[in-house]
C-alpha cells in the first residue's frame, strides 16, 4: 500500500470513529431523526474535507487532537448539503453513495429536518470542541458561517438552481462552483490555518491552495459524472445530464476539462511553496484529482 493510501485509510478510520461518537445512536425522543442522521452521516463517503483539515494541521506541525472535532463537523455540513441537494425540489436523486437517498429511505420531511439538524448541531459541536481557545472557536465559527452562507455554498446552490437549463459561460460556472463546492473545501484547509495560528500571508496561500484544488475537484466530479456514474453514485445516468445542467464537460469538452483540472492542480501546489512540509497536502491534492469515485 502506498504512503498516501495508508494515510487516507488510517485517517478515514479516525474520522469515522469520531463521527460515530458525535451523533448518539439512541435518543429518548425523536429517534427517527437520529436514525436518519446516522444513516446519512455514517453511510460512506471519502471524508476528504476532514482529512484536508488534519493534513493541513500536520503540515503546520499543529495538534491533530485539537483539529479532530472541527475537521469532523465539516463532514456534518457536507452531509447536510448532500441531503438537501438530493431532494426532489433540487437535484431529485434516488441514490447517494450507492444507497437510497435520505428522502427515499425515510421521507421528504425527515430529509429536510435531518439536513437542518446536521447544520445546527455542527455549530453546537464546534462551539464546544475541546483543546481550542474561545478565540479560535469564534474565528472558526465566523469563517464557516461565511463560507457556507450567501457568499459561499448556499449562494452557489442558489446560482445552480437559477441557472438550471440555461446556457452559461465559463466565468459564471467557475463562480458557481467556487461557491457551491469550493467554499467548503477551502474552509477545510483554512481551518487548519486557524487552528495552528498561521500568519496572514500563510493563510492567504492556504486559501489559494483550497480554492484551486476545490475547483479542480469539481471538474473531476463533472468528468466522473459522465464517465463512471454507476461507481460514483450507484446510478447509471448522470443527473446533470438528466437535469440539462451546464458542466465543464458541456462547456469545454472532456479533454480540455482534464487539462484545466491539471492547470488548477499545479496552481494549488504552487501556493504551498512556502511551507516546508507540504509533501502530504500535495499527495492528497493528487489523490483528489486522480480519484475514481
Ligand atoms: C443544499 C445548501 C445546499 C448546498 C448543496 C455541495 C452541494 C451544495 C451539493 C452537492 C452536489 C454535488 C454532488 C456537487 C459536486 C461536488 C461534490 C460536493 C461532490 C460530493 O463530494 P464528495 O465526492 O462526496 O467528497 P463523498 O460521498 O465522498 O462525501
Amino acid at each position: 500500500m502506498s504512503d498516501t493510501a495508508h494515510y487516507l485509510q488510517t485517517h478515514h478510520q479516525l474520522i469515522e470513529q469520531h463521527l460515530n461518537k458525535l451523533i448518539p445512536e439512541y435518543h429518548n425522543s425523536y429517534q427517527p431523526l437520529f436514525d436518519a442522521t446516522r444513516y446519512a452521516l455514517l453511510g460512506g463517503g471519502k471524508r476528504l474535507r476532514p482529512i484536508l483539515t488534519l493534513a493541513t494541521v500536520q503540515m503546520l506541525e499543529g495538534n491533530t487532537q485539537a483539529a479532530l472535532t472541527p475537521a469532523c463537523i465539516l463532514e456534518l455540513i457536507h452531509t447536510y448539503s448532500l441531503i438537501h441537494d438530493d431532494l426532489p425540489c433540487m437535484d431529485n436523486d434516488d441514490f447517494r453513495r450507492g444507497k437510497l437517498t435520505v428522502h427515499k429511505k425515510f421521507s421528504e420531511g425527515l430529509a429536510v429536518l435531518t439536513g437542518d439538524y446536521l447544520l445546527t448541531v455542527a455549530f453546537e459541536i464546534l462551539a464546544n470542541s475541546p483543546h481550542l481557545s474561545a478565540e479560535k472557536k469564534v474565528k472558526l465559527i465566523s469563517l464557516l458561517s461565511r463560507r457556507i452562507g450567501s457568499e459561499g455554498m448556499i449562494g452557489g446552490q442558489v446560482m445552480d438552481i437559477n441557472l438550471d437549463g440555461k446556457n452559461i459561460n465559463l466565468e459564471t460556472l467557475r463562480l458557481l462552483h467556487r461557491n457551491k463546492t469550493g467554499a467548503l473545501i477551502t474552509t477545510a484547509v483554512e481551518f487548519g490555518g486557524i487552528i495552528t495560528d498561521v500568519n496572514d500571508i500563510q493563510f492567504d496561500q492556504l486559501r489559494q491552495f483550497g480554492e484551486n484544488i476545490g475547483l479542480a475537484f469539481q471538474i473531476i466530479d463533472d468528468i466522473l459524472d459522465v464517465t463512471s456514474s454507476q461507481i460514483k453514485h450507484g446510478r447509471t445516468v448522470s443527473s446533470d445530464l438528466i437535469n440539462k445542467k451546464s458542466t465543464y464537460i458541456t462547456l469545454l469538452g472532456l479533454e480540455q476539462s482534464q487539462v484545466y483540472a491539471k492547470e488548477l492542480f499545479n496552481k494549488a501546489i504552487a501556493a504551498l511553496k512556502m511551507f516546508p512540509h507540504a509533501h502530504l497536502l500535495t499527495k492528497l491534492a493528487d489523490f483528489m484529482i486522480h480519484r475514481k469515485y
